[in-house]
Parts: C-alpha cells; sequence; structure tokens
C-alpha cells in the first residue's frame, strides 16, 4: 500500500486546525484533546512517520494525549494521504485556516469565528473586514486586535510566498538523500536560496547528473511530498511539493555541472558581476560553462569557473556581490566560523519556565549533538506567562545546576551547565533582577520583550542602559525582529554596535529560525567594529539544538570568523571574555 509521508508540523497543523472546526460545531471536549496532542506532536523529536512505520497504530496510541481516535485519523492520513472528517468540516467551513493563521496572533480559532460571524475566508476577505472596521465590534476582538490584524496582513504580502530556511531544510535533505541513494543519480546539489542558506526561500532548486534523466524525473514526480507537477522531462521536472513551495529538478551534463551548480547557486547579483568579469576578460559565461569563443575553458568543477576568472572558490553563504568578489580577487577572503565549530550554548530555556524539558535533560541533548557546555537562561518574573523566575526560584535553579554538575563529573561526562539568565529589560532599561542576584551568575543575557513602540531615541538608550551594567554580559536576539511576522522595534543599531565594543558587551546572533537576530548585514557590522557575538540556540526544548546550524549559516553570510563568536571557544577562554 502506498504510503504517504507527512511530517509532524503538518500533522500537528491538521489536528489543530479539527480542534477549532470541532469548537465551532459546538463539539464539548473533544477540541481541547486534539489541540493537546497536536501540542505534543509539534515538540516530538522523532517523526510519527517512522513510528508508525515500526510499530503501527499501537505505537501512535503509545503516546502521551494521543487516543484512539486521532491515532486513527493519524493512520488514515498516512494510509490515504487525508483525512475524511477533515476533509467534511473542510467544506462546511470554507475558510483557508493555513493561510489566516500565517498571520502573527492569529490561531484556528479565531479563523473560525471570523469566518462564522463576518464570511471572512482569507487574507484578501480580511482585509476588507479590517478596512470596513468590521472587526474591532467582535466580541474578543478589538480596535489593538484590529490594528494587529492590519500589520499581519501587511508582512504576508511583503513576504510574498517565501519560506523561513528552518521550516523547509529538514525536507529538502531528505528529498536529496533519496535522490543521492538512485542508482540512475551520478551527483546532486541543492543550489540557489538554499545552498547561500539564506534566511528565507522562494523555491527550492536542485541539480543532478545522470545517465537515466527520465527515470530521476519520473520517480522526482512521484515523491510523496509532491502535490502538483507542473512539467516533466529529460532536462527539467517542475513540481509543486506540501511545504507550500515549489521545487525544480534538472539534468546537466558532468562537463557542464560545476558550470550549472555556480550559475544556479546564485544570488543573481554575484552571477552578473561574474558575468561583467569574464567579459572583460574576452570570455563568455553560463550556465553551461565558461567558454573562449566556442571553446568551453572550465564547467566540469565550480571551483574551476572561479579560477579561470582568476578568483578564489568563495562559500555560497558569501555571493551577494557584496565585497566578496573583490576581497577573493586579493585572496584575502575570511576563514569563515565553520559548522561544527561551537563548543557552547548561551541561550536555553528549561521546565523551570516555558521550556519543555529539565535542565538535565537539556544537558545532554546539548552534550549529544557535540557541545561541551550550556547556560540555562530561564525567564525572569516580568515574563510571568512564562512563570519567569524571580530572585528565590533562581536560586534554587543554582542548586540544581550544582548537582547536576557534580553528576556529570562523577560519571566523566566532559560538560558543564553554566548558571544563566534571561532577565527582561524592563521600560527605562533597568532589569528584571536585581544585581546582587545577576552578579552571582556565569553568564547574563538580557532581552527586550515588551514595549517594542518606543522612539528609536528611547529605546536606543534603554538598550545602552542595559549594557553598561556590569552584570549584563549579553544582549540576547538584539533587535527584536520576527521574520516575517514582526518588524524590528526602532532602535540605532551603529550606535549599539559601538556601544556594545566600548562596554564590552556581547551581542547575540539568535538561531530561532524566525529570529536569525542579528541579521547578516548587522553581524557584518559587529566584525568590521570588533564587537564579539555569541551564537545561541533559544531552545525550549531537546530538539531546538539543531537550530544553531542557521545561527551558524547566519554569522557565515556576516562574514564572522572563528575569532568573533565566544561560543567557538574552549569554555575557559570564553568565560574569561565576559564582564564578570
Ligand atoms: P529564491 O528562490 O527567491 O529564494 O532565490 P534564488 O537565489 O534561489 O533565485 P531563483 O530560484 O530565482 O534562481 C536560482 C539562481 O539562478 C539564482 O540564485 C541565480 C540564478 N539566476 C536567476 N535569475 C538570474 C538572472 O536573471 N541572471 C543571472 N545571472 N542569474 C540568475
Ligand atoms: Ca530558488
Ligand atoms: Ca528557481
Ligand atoms: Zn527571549
Amino acid at each position: 500500500m502506498a504510503f504517504h509521508n507527512f511530517r509532524n508540523y503538518e500533522i500537528a497543523k491538521i489536528l489543530k486546525e479539527i480542534a477549532a472546526f470541532l469548537e465551532a460545531e459546538k463539539v464539548q471536549f473533544k477540541p481541547r484533546a486534539f489541540e493537546k496532542a497536536a501540542l505534543t506532536i509539534e515538540e516530538m523529536e522523532e517523526e510519527l512517520a517512522d513510528l508508525y512505520k515500526k510499530g503501527g497504530i499501537k505505537a501512535l496510541e503509545e503516546i502521551p494525549g494521543v487516543g484512539k481516535g486521532i491515532a486513527e485519523r493519524i493512520e488514515e492520513l498516512f494510509t490515504t494521504g487525508r483525512v475524511k472528517d477533515y476533509e467534511r468540516l473542510k467544506r462546511k467551513y470554507p475558510v483557508n485556516v493555513g493561510e489566516l493563521t500565517s498571520l502573527e496572533g492569529m490561531g484556528p480559532k479565531s479563523a473560525i469565528k471570523l469566518y462564522k460571524k463576518l464570511g471572512v475566508k482569507n487574507i484578501a476577505g480580511l482585509e476588507k473586514a479590517v478596512q470596513a472596521h468590521k472587526i474591532r465590534t467582535l466580541p474578543g476582538f478589538g480596535e489593538k486586535s484590529e490594528e494587529k490584524i492590519l500589520k499581519g496582513i501587511e508582512f504576508f504580502k511583503k513576504s510574498g510566498g517565501r519560506a523561513l530556511l528552518g521550516y523547509i531544510l529538514p525536507t529538502v535533505r531528505l528529498i536529496e538523500s533519496r535522490l543521492k541513494k538512485l542508482k540512475e543519480v551520478e551527483a546532486v546539489t541543492v543550489c540557489g536560496s538554499i545552498r547561500r542558506m539564506q534566511e528565507t526561500v522562494g523555491d527550492i532548486d536542485i541539480l543532478i547528473t545522470s545517465k537515466k534523466p527520465l527515470a530521476v524525473a519520473d520517480y522526482f514526480a512521484k515523491m510523496a511530498e509532491v502535490t502538483h507537477v507542473y512539467g516533466k522531462g529529460e532536462t527539467k521536472t517542475m513540481v509543486r511539493l506540501n511545504l507550500g513551495l515549489d521545487a525544480d529538478l534538472r539534468v546537466v551534463p558532468p562537463s557542464s555541472y560545476g558550470a550549472a551548480v555556480q550559475y544556479f547557486s546564485g544570488d543573481k547579483n554575484h552571477n552578473i558581476a561574474l558575468r561583467e568579469i569574464a567579459i572583460k576578460k574576452g570570455l563568455k559565461l553560463n550556465e553551461y560553462g565558461l567558454y573562449k569563443g566556442n571553446k568551453l575553458i572550465a564547467g566540469e568543477k565550480e571551483e574551476d569557473v572561479y579560477k579561470a576568472l582568476g578568483l578564489k572558490w568563495m562559500p555560497p553563504e558569501l555571493r551577494t556581490n557584496s565585497g566578496e568578489i573583490e576581497t577573493a580577487k586579493n585572496g584575502e577572503l575570511p576563514e569563515l566560523i565553520g559548522y561544527g565549530d561551537l563548543r557552547g550554548d548561551l541561550q536555553t530555556q528549561t521546565e523551570w519556565t516555558d521550556g519543555a524539558d529539565s535542565i538535565e535533560e537539556m544537558a545532554r541533548a546539548a552534550s549529544a549533538s557535540g557541545l561541551e557546555y550550556i547556560a540555562i537562561t530561564d525567564h525572569t518574573k516580568r515574563l510571568a506567562m512564562t512563570h519567569g523566575l524571580d530572585e528565590k526560584r533562581i536560586v534554587k535553579q543554582w542548586a540544581e545546576i550544582d548537582k547536576l554538575n557534580l553528576k556529570f563529573k562523577k560519571q566523566n561526562l566532559k560538560f558543564t551547565i553554566l548558571k544563566g539568565s534571561e532577565c527582561d529589560i524592563l521600560k527605562d532599561g533597568s532589569l528584571d533582577l536585581p544585581d546582587k542576584v545577576l552578579s552571582q551568575l556565569d553568564v547574563c543575557g538580557a532581552s527586550v520583550h515588551s514595549h517594542f513602540n518606543l522612539s528609536r531615541k528611547e529605546q536606543t538608550e534603554r538598550l545602552k542602559k542595559a549594557m553598561v551594567n556590569k552584570n549584563v554580559d549579553i544582549i540576547f536576539h538584539p533587535t527584536g525582529r520576527l521574520i516575517q511576522r514582526r518588524d524590528a522595534y526602532e532602535v540605532d543599531i551603529d550606535e549599539i554596535i559601538g556601544f556594545a565594543k566600548k562596554t564590552g558587551t556581547i551581542l547575540e546572533i539568535n538561531a530561532s529560525p524566525d529570529r536569525l537576530d542579528l541579521k547578516d548585514e548587522y553581524v557584518r557590522k559587529c566584525v568590521a567594529s570588533g564587537v564579539k557575538m555569541s551564537i545561541d540556540s533559544d531552545a525550549h526544548s531537546v530538539s531546538h539544538f539543531g537550530f544553531l546550524e542557521y545561527g551558524i549559516a547566519q554569522a557565515r553570510r556576516g562574514w564572522a570568523t572563528h575569532d568573533d563568536i565566544i561560543n567557538a571557544w574552549p569554555l575557559d577562554k570564553m568565560l574569561k571574555t565576559l564582564k564578570r
């Protein structure tokens, strides 16, 4: 029987929608059960598809919060590719919940409520309702939510259907590894914005060489993730994936493979600049190769194309035509921080606040992923919804950390847990915990979670006041943006970077896929100013340490080296650079 591969986040999304539909139907209890199951599944590390293949429906029922009814629906999804109940409810409520819930703060429940009360079916309909001020009069909404919705709509329009890298990369890698295993495939490279590890991705560009291109095209078009085939042929196959993105598979001859990989890796501006260099040398560059007249002088390997143009090969993350070509000409490209270079992680949350796992579980997961140390940085009391730590609870946490470090020592586990905090910066720039507490930490991060709308001057002063505190080592997610959902707050970034240099404050590159804050442009400014940075996962569960890769990518796109990133250093050296 055919197996339909659905990833955990897709299953969770469907369950959440079912919950909202059932609530609209005024069904009792069930909505809550579906919602809880969705939350559990979202957080799970193991893919349900794998669990199901190994242990069938029994294995699904063993998941806490997943009862028989829900397990049956997941099984239906795997075996038939759909859930009948869900399809029926979707017909009854013809509203594009997926699109509406892509707006910040809009859950499936609100989406369906808007449909029931106002007939809103999608974002276009929602925009009309907002413009007619119909939202503010609805119970449970109001003027503030109307404004928020409008902001969300503006963001949606700007983002133009791009996906977060962190959201799609696991699936892209799965597809890549399956293609690699095919005997008809000789080489595979995922190019485009994904190879450059850009924070968002418009589509997926895959290049292969193969002697049996049609067999590969057939395989590609029939993958479980494919929802539509635009075209299929010897040289190009184009499909739509259930990720909501298109993927192109191009087949090129081995003699052109390097040139094609170069061309389709881009970016466009980098390519245009290379082409100009070729023209100046009396050569012609395109996706088939570098030519002198009709003679191919480079094409098989990407390195050869660069070399023939008088350039060193450069990591794809640098290719934006923002100085990398000139630098490569002079042979002075930076030695970028490597994907395996991090030794520690300086921002993690645990079940003491809004994290899902215990300190010990987080530490062991970090150790298993190759790290040598982590800082536990739970939120502080102002963030009451996360059950933020006050003076008393943080002292209790230290006792547990001491105990665990001792336990690890006895077990010969070379791993250190650091006492830390993600201390809230209050409106006036003072901190949410007193200095006599903060001074006892190993590492203290501080961040803004409120009053995003201060003037540029006030916000800058607020951050500077926190930075001048000698107990504050790192500013976490320094600009507060959420990609495609919330703009950065107004702040004078040059002033902040200058002040970080002056006060010896570290600025964070938050690796969470929707933050990536600092962004690449600002990382580059820090590098130029000699301001040190940390790359932190901001993990809220054991499965989040994988985020570090996106933070490293962002650092690389900002030209950062090993020397710029303090948690790439051994623990002792890292601690010595902190202010305390
Ligand atoms: P995306 O898909 O919007 O996230 O960004 P890319 O960079 O993957 O762009 P895409 O998929 O449109 O094109 C893939 C690569 O093909 C791109 O990185 C560079 C190359 N390319 C596309 N259009 C042009 C062009 O007009 N001129 C040149 N020289 N190269 C181009
Ligand atoms: Ca692309
Ligand atoms: Ca493309
Ligand atoms: Zn935070």
